[in-house]
């Protein structure tokens, strides 16, 4: 911070209209963590002459690009003083200013919007909106409903500071002064199709920012990640799936108060982060709108961040189960045998999944009529048991008429669903059936055609929930089958990252909403499953943006069947919560490759632990349901799944809080130790909500495990013994059938007998586990409803208990004495795994030993 406030002191160096290159003592001393990226091309051998050019500072830096795709220190940078807004005025409005910047100089990208407006919106006393404009044309804004303030925040925990020459904005935290956020540290670029903002970061403590594979605390050493959605396995250093421009960031200095910026765009982005620390936006289209959130703790952050894009939706209850699924079942007998094996080991299973090979010749709304034959019987006995069955669907509807038609391109057709040509004719690409065209999910046609669908394949196929796979959309041609027109739109100035790839810009539509497509089509498909069920939608979807949390859950996509793979799941998982998509999981035992016994013993006690928890294979790989493996393994991942079904109560009732509160499901240490530094990175543990830590063994060949312990108490939860750690390392045994759970000091958590599928257990007895802090006290919730009816929260149609331990004082007790902390057990019952009782008979209470 200190260093980007003497920056902004070099900053009378403005002079209008001067295209003098920069001086080079003004160049020198830009320290090279604050040097702002002027050339940021890629495929571009930056000279001189290019950044001169640019008016820029050229100074080849200390050390080379440190890593393929990690941009290192930038050789051509922004002076202090480059060209930029100025603000020419500012008056109050109801919510709070609005003001006009100017420009004179045009930048080097083409379409320089040098008249803009500056609105700032004191939405809430923990959130403020800040949008930057073009007042004479209207421009693409993102099609999410977010709330409209109607009062000015009366005490706002933030004050903003405008600098008028060059423009800027400064947040500051008013409590302690921090600075959240300062974009006078380089120039506002707003040009057609190029907009850029950079901000100092109050730390390098940066979360969030997905869809990226990597470590859940961010790399801010020149770290480029850019935000377009793609169909690509999960690779570091590349655009994923889904676009998430929301991060959560901790404050300067290690207090433990957060604060959060999300900004409201849609449009191919590269976010850089650098160790300033600093960050820069740089987006090719839409407006500049964006939220900073105060928190001040960082789950006050993201229930202030989902406030705005929506909380996910209460999930219906067996979406908390085991799911079983694969590509290359082969057949639905093949499919049926897995699920009545798994009956005959009595291995917990809610669902079981078929992927694309269930269609007849890849064609949604179909099955193949022989190797298949039987779906309806299965999905019919899959019920009889209280199973659920979901299958996949493509977005790429086949547009060659196969023998007898295809209704769903033809009712398509004539209704006018697809995405088209800007000259009006169906745009095609190619996906599994061959040449398909596209469904616009913006379109509420286009829902209502997708109903059509929905209704008519479930009058023979009476599914319960939806996976919606390529919708980032893919497609296997560049385009469509005739290319890509050649215009603005797809030769933009300046391009992110990956986004050339697959299903381009194509039209002007597509070019903003492009990554929209998985929020849009989980958007119809849950609205149908509603319609057509009239119970809470089941839909897992692979893209995904801000406010998919309302629609659908996520899983992480083609993982391989690596331990490397297993360990960043956590981090997908963490951060999928943070952005509002708690039921996120991984493939468990991984996707591609062969997985081995071990990595899927220890996965499957990982998985049982991920909120949603589903194995996926790929085609030509080995069988990897439990099953499949040696009886040790086989029961070690029945224990762990068992496990699961008997915390499904809390389990629940965390997702009613994401529900109703914005809170995470699987939660990272630093959000209940925001005070303590040394969680803020940690990525191989986890909790469930405040008090469950989960400390799963990710690595082969061992059977201990090293866990961090934040201070405090905490119990083992199998065996209730105590450890009072000082906030250290422990090393814990981890035998292979075993995964290490510790409940917090303080808690009541409730517990359900297990069963092999979940509430039908409704019958199962419910079980308090209590682990007394230090002073004999803890306190838990239970909400409880039918588990499936829609708004059982409106219409009243729920439980919700709060749980209470505390101390009754007794003749015996003597202040001082250890006495106090003996447990006080009607019997002494443990939760000891055992394949015969899995939770306590009788409430349970662990006390200090
Ligand atoms: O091009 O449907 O991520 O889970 O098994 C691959 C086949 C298409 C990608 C999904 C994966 C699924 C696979 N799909």
């Amino acid at each position: 911070t200190t260093a980007l406030i003497s920056l902004g002191s070099l900053l009378l160096l403005v002079c209008d209209g001067s295209r003098a290159l920069p001086e080079p003592q003004a160049c020198g001393v830009v320290p090279e963590a604050w040097r702002f990226d002027c050339y940021p091309e890629r495929g571009v051998v930056v000279t001189r002459e290019l950044c001169e050019a640019r008016n820029c500072c050229f100074i080849p830096a200390s050390s080379f690009p440190p890593a393929p795709g990690r941009n290192g220190v930038p050789w051509c940078f922004y002076p202090p003083g480059f060209p930029s807004y100025s603000l020419v005025s500012v008056n109050a409005t109801d919510l709070g200013q609005t003001g006009t910047l100017v420009k004179t100089v045009k930048t080097y990208y083409p379409k320089d919007i040098l008249t803009l407006q500056l609105e700032l919106l004191y939405e809430t006393d923990h959130r403020l909106r800040v949008r930057i404009t073009d007042p004479s044309e209207s421009r693409f804004e993102v099609p999410i409903a977010v709330p409209k303030a109607t009062e000015k925040a009366s005490s706002p925990a933030y004050s903003v500071e405008l600098s008028n020459e060059p423009f800027g904005i400064i947040v500051k935290r008013t409590s302690t002064g921090a600075v959240l956020l300062n974009t006078t540290v380089a120039p506002l670029f707003y040009c057609d199709q190029f907009l850029q903002l950079s901000s100092s970061l109050s730390s390098q403590y940066i979360y969030g920012l997905g869809e990226h594979r990597s470590s859940f605390l961010h790399d801010i050493h020149w770290n480029t990640l850019t935000m377009w959605a793609r169909d690509v396995a999960p690779t570091e250093l590349t655009n994923l799936y889904g676009v998430h421009p929301f991060y959560l960031a901790m404050d300067e200095g290690g207090t433990g108060t957060a604060h959060g910026f999300f900004l409201l765009n849609s449009n191919a982005m590269d976010v850089v982060l650098q160790p300033g620390p600093a960050i820069t936006w740089r987006t090719i289209g839409g407006i500049l709108d964006f939220y900073v959130f105060l928190g001040p703790d960082p789950a006050s952050v993201i229930g202030q961040y989902l406030e705005v894009v929506g909380y996910p939706a209460m999930p219906v209850y067996w979406a908390l189960g085991y799911h079983l699924c694969r590509w290359g079942y082969g057949s639905s007998n093949a499919t049926w045998d897995v699920v009545k094996n798994m009956r005959n080991y009595g291995i917990p299973q809610d669902v079981q999944w078929n992927d694309i090979d269930y269609m007849d010749r890849s064609l949604d709304f179909t099955f193949d009529p022989t190797a298949f034959s039987t779906l309806p019987d299965m999905v019919k006995d899959l019920h009889s048991h209280g199973q659920r069955y979901v299958m996949m669907l493509d977005p790429g509807i086949s547009s060659v008429q196969p023998e007898g038609g295809y209704w769903p391109y033809d009712e398509g057709l004539r209704r006018g669903v697809f995405i088209n040509h800007t000259d009006g004719s169906t745009l095609i690409g190619k996906v599994w059936p061959g040449l398909t065209a596209f469904p616009d999910f913006s379109d509420d046609v286009t829902h209502e055609w997708w109903y059509d669908n929905l209704k008519r394949f479930h009058d023979k196929v009476p599914f319960d929930g939806l996976w919606i796979d390529m919708n980032e959309p893919s497609s296997f041609v560049d385009g469509s089958t005739v290319g890509c027109p050649d215009t603005e739109l797809e030769n933009p100035p300046y391009t992110p990252g990956e986004t050339h790839t697959h299903l381009s810009h194509l039209t002007s539509s597509h070019y903003n909403m492009h990554s929209l497509y998985g929020l849009l089509e989980a958007k119809a498909s849950a609205r149908a499953l509603k319609r057509m069920l009239g119970k809470r939608a089941f839909v897992i979807s692979r893209s995904t943006f801000p406010s998919q949390g309302q629609y659908s859950g996520h899983w992480l996509g083609d993982n391989r069947s690596h331990w490397k793979d297993m360990y960043t799941s956590i981090a997908g998982m963490l951060t999928f919560n943070l952005l509002g998509v708690p039921l996120v999981g991984a493939d468990i035992c991984g996707f591609s490759e062969q997985t081995e016994e071990e990595l899927c013993v220890r996965w499957t006690q990982l998985g049982a632990f991920y909120p949603f928890t589903r194995n996926h294979n790929s085609i030509d790989q080995k069988p990897q349901d439990p099953p499949a493996f040696s009886p040790r393994a086989r029961s070690a991942m029945k224990q762990s799944l068992l496990l699961r079904s008997s915390l499904f109560p809390l389990l629940y009732t965390l997702f009613h809080r994401a529900h109703t509160h914005g809170h995470t499901v699987a939660r990272p240490l630093l959000f209940e130790f925001p005070k303590d530094v040394r969680t803020y990175g940690i990525d191989r543990q986890f909790l469930w909500g405040k008090s469950l830590m989960v400390t799963p063994v990710l690595d082969p060949g061992v059977d201990y495990v090293v866990g961090y312990f934040p201070q405090g108490l905490w119990y083992d939860y199998y065996t209730g013994d105590s450890i009072r750690s000082k906030g250290e390392e422990l090393r814990l045994k981890a035998p292979l059938d075993h995964i290490n759970l510790h409940l917090r000091e303080g808690a009541v958590i409730p517990t359900q007998r297990p069963n092999t599928t979940l509430f039908v257990s409704s019958g199962q007895p419910l079980h308090l586990v209590s682990s007394l802090s230090e002073d004999g006290s803890a306190g838990g919730e239970l909400f409880w409803d039918d588990g499936e009816s829609i708004d059982t929260l409106e219409t009243d149609q729920y439980a919700h208990v709060v749980f209470t331990v505390v101390k009754v004082r007794s003749d015996h007790y003597r202040p001082g004495s250890s006495d106090h902390y003996r447990p006080v057990r009607s019997d002494h019952y443990r939760p000891v795994l055992r394949s015969d009782q899995y939770a306590p008979t009788t409430t349970d209470q662990y006390a200090p030993t």
